[in-house]
């Protein structure tokens, strides 16, 4: 019962008392006042006992909601769409690595309601007590994922995070400068071959990312904890490190596009979304193997804390997942899409891209990421002395 109800009822409880007393006692002033006294006090206690509950009930939701998430990951009509539908305005902020991500969350930052980690750093997080757990009861688009994703080795059973995009990364060039498509990432890593491209090649600023491909390169696992091959795989980024133009995670499709870039390392829906603007440009996983990886909306631990901020949270990352929604997305970013029932309104020509869709032998040579544990600072330090070197 909303507090007007409540109002309404005290009225005409009063009222009933009244004309109760006044039944039975209608020439003694003195016994209807208090009987009226009594049934004010008992129902006005009644109502601040009830209003008490109520507070705890009605969920004081607030009108927007902070979205962190990679640059360039969301169709922007969306946002528009959300805040028609529900009232509610998304507020992004952009960030161009899981570790960036983290170091922000680590460092205190509050007010981020979903955020969007990859794989490993879903693990990471949970350890790390920054997420809240998904209430699988505010969702109703779980069933609309296909359930090759609905498991995930870094969240069993989805208990904190939902699946949102999955892809890899390999290498995007423009066909003006081959024949053939660039196969290989010795294009980017042998120093004889990069330096065909000196000073237009960009590395991803992104340390599992750039380290990982220098190790499969390598021919070493990109979850290796083996400091040997880590340190090799050091030496191959340093050795070509000054015929590259930028570390950049946020606008190697750009670069690549202008021209300022002809070979980068990259995420394959970034370069096929380039591919849009000038067919010339292209993406391809590397035969000696490459990175797959799943991003995922999460709730932080902080919006989880409070009612509103975690209902609204749910309510963005259902609508995210509304089949309907979730294919626009898809035909947006150019990314694979955990959700089956989107797939009929997915552009078959996505759908049917090998590069976004690999076959079965392709995706045989990809590697998921996970958490190395004690050995990401080895990770680290090694990223710093590849950046200050
Ligand atoms: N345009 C942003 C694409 C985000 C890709 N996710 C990166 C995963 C890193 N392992």
């Amino acid at each position: 019962m909303n507090k007007s109800s409540k109002l309404v009822m005290v009225a005409a409880m009063i009222v009933m008392a009244l004309f109760a007393v006044g039944c039975t006692s209608t020439d003694d002033g003195d016994v209807a006042e208090e009987v009226v006294e009594d049934v004010a006090e008992d129902v006005a206690e009644d109502v601040v006992e009830d209003a008490d509950e109520d507070e705890d009930e009605d969920i004081d939701a607030p009108t927007s909601l902070n979205l962190y998430n990679w640059s360039e990951y969301i169709d922007p009509e969306l946002l528009v769409k959300f805040e028609e539908e529900t009232g509610i305005k998304i507020v992004e902020d952009t960030f161009g690595s899981n570790e960036d991500l983290l170091g922000k969350l680590q460092g205190g930052a509050t007010g981020y309601d979903v955020i969007v980690p990859s794989d490993y750093m879903v693990d990471i997080m949970i350890q790390e007590g920054l997420l809240a757990e998904l209430d699988h009861s505010q969702l109703t688009t779980l069933g609309d994922l296909d359930p090759t994703w609905t498991d995930p080795p870094f969240d069993p059973g989805m208990g904190h995070c939902m699946p949102y995009f999955w892809g890899t990364t390999g290498i995007g060039f423009n066909w003006n400068d081959w024949d053939e498509a660039p196969d290989s990432w010795a294009y980017i890593f042998d120093p004889e071959l990069a330096a065909e491209f000196d000073g237009q090649i960009s590395f991803l600023d992104d340390m599992r990312e750039t380290i990982g491909a220098a190790l499969i390169y390598l021919g070493y696992s990109l979850n290796t904890v083996d400091e040997a091959e880590l340190q090799e795989a050091k030496d191959v980024i340093l050795a070509v490190k000054p015929y590259l133009s930028s570390f950049d995670s946020d606008n190697f499709e750009d670069t690549l596009l202008t021209g300022e870039t002809r070979l980068v390392m990259g995420w394959s829906g970034d370069i096929f979304t380039a591919q849009l603007e000038d067919e010339n440009i292209d993406y391809i996983i590397p035969d000696e193997g490459a990175a797959k990886w799943m991003d995922n909306l999460c709730i932080t631990a902080d919006a989880g804390a409070d009612p509103g901020r975690y209902a609204n949270a749910h309510l963005f990352i259902d609508f995210m997942n509304r089949p309907d929604i979730a294919a626009q997305n898809t035909n947006w970013v150019w990314y694979g899409s955990p959700n089956k029932s989107a797939e009929s309104m997915i552009n078959p020509e996505i759908l049917s891209y090998p590069a976004i869709y690999p076959d079965a032998e392709t995706f045989a040579k990809l590697e998921w990421f996970v958490n190395v544990g004690d050995s990401t600072e080895l990770y680290s330090r090694i990223w710093t002395e590849i950046s200050t070197e």
